[in-house]
């Protein structure tokens, strides 16, 4: 292990750290001079490098002392710690939906995990047109094994305690998700930003509705206040990578507990997203079928994680109530993470056209009015969710209602 105090490692050091690394060297190949370290940083926060030899490649990932695309706002440098800790807590659960923690430093906050170098991102692949019906369902059975493998359901509290305290540790980065994803898009703050005219009316509306604003309060409040289980934290399809089959979550670094459905939202919202950039209602459908896919795999795994989970470790919860009156209760416990689902999903698209960090789905629309009403459109729809959001009881509700909107604004 190294002693090394933290700086910045650019290439050289790169090649210096894992040199002294003989598993990670070993997957490599060949001596450290050979070594192509190559510069993919793509996200907001970090720096990420591949780095090659004649064997195999690695990525490596380390947090720098401020926000990657703006130096002015400084950050701790946990995060890394946060997503190492993250992997090794869900890579038993999940399998080969995620990728093995190869190394980590304490000292200079560097993680290395596998390379994904045959692998796209998710945002990208969608953007260029890609249509894997493998890929949603794969996420539904991640968020369930990752979840319910994390609860109480499945754990005795004395263990979901003592990861609960580790990712509790997590302030910087659940302070940005409060802040970005929660807060600031429903009040004037200067990291908000839109260029199109056409969305301020709409804003102003999402701003001046208190149906909408006590719907974000209360999703604010269960964010904070519901610790179902160990959350990715930031899962949109940035965070996705995938071929057509295989798929793997990555950059875990938001982990923290929190309520189920905010993962699933974050994953909703952006197949939203998504869904308002493409061009026309063929091309809309194949997303309607993903997200349908997504909650019918995460219902289903999860559900059957429940009750096949006859014989828990000593020390969990068992159930009191058996038949139909226990079958209830896990039906409302599903419409509860459901709710959330819908509600963190119109939160995720709302911050992602008008917060501070916004996503590319719509850059493919080369036509700057038709980009600015694809924005307006995926925005309504989000206020309407949010507006009414006890009126959406089940995933066919929600997806009736954006099939309706998606095609009005055709
Ligand atoms: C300053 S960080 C902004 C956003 O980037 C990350 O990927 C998260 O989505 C965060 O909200
Ligand atoms: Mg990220």
């Amino acid at each position: 292990m190294t002693q090394t105090p933290y700086h910045t490692l650019d290439a050289n050091g790169i090649r210096d750290l894992i040199a002294g690394l003989p598993d990670v060297a070993t997957r490599l190949g060949g001596a450290s001079a050979q070594w192509q370290v190559r510069e993919v940083s793509d996200g907001n926060l970090n720096n990420v490098f591949l780095v090659g030899g004649p064997a195999g490649e690695v990525c490596l990932k380390q947090s720098l002392p401020h926000v990657r695309v703006d130096p002015s706002w400084k950050m701790p440098l946990d995060r890394t710690f946060f997503e190492a800790a993250w992997l090794r807590a869900v890579l038993p659960l999940v399998g080969g939906l995620t990728t093995e923690c190869l190394f980590f430093d304490r000292d200079l906050y560097v993680l290395i995990v596998e390379s994904l170098s045959g692998h796209t991102v998710l945002r990208t692949a969608l953007m260029q047109g890609a249509d894997w019906p493998g890929v949603a369902p794969r996420i539904g059975t991640f968020i369930a094994r990752a979840a319910f493998g994390t609860s109480l359901l499945a754990r005795p509290f004395e263990e979901v305690f003592t990861t609960r305290r580790t990712f509790a540790a997590n302030l910087a980065l659940t302070r940005i998700t409060l802040d970005l994803v929660l807060d600031d898009p429903y009040r004037d703050h200067p990291r908000n930003h839109w260029h199109d005219p056409v969305l301020t009316p709409i804003v102003l509306d999402i701003r001046s509705s208190a149906a909408t604003l006590l719907a974000v309060e209360n999703l604010r409040r269960r964010f904070l206040s519901q610790p179902q289980a160990l959350l990715h934290g930031d899962l949109h399809t940035g965070s996705i990578m995938s071929t057509p089959d295989d798929t793997r979550v990555i950059d875990g670094e938001f982990a923290v507990y929190g309520p189920i459905g905010f993962d699933c939202g974050m994953f909703v919202g952006n197949l939203v997203l998504h869904y308002f950039a493409m061009p026309d209602h063929a091309a809309r459908k194949a997303t309607l079928r993903d997200i349908g896919a997504f909650w019918n795999s995460f219902h289903e795994q999860f559900m059957g994680l429940w009750n096949a989970n006859e014989a828990p470790p000593p020390g969990t919860l068992r159930p009191l109530a058996y038949g139909p009156a226990a079958h209830v209760a896990q039906q409302t416990f599903m419409e509860e993470i459901l709710g959330d689902t819908i509600g963190f999903a119109a939160i995720e698209i709302i911050r992602r056209i008008i917060g501070y960090a916004h996503t590319a789905d719509f850059d493919i629309i080369a036509d700057r009015q038709q980009r600015a009403a694809c924005r307006a459109g995926a925005l309504a729809f989000a206020y309407h969710v949010l507006d009414h959001l006890n009126e959406f009881h089940t995933i066919n509700d929600f997806l009736y209602f954006l099939d309706e909107q998606g095609q009005a604004g055709l």
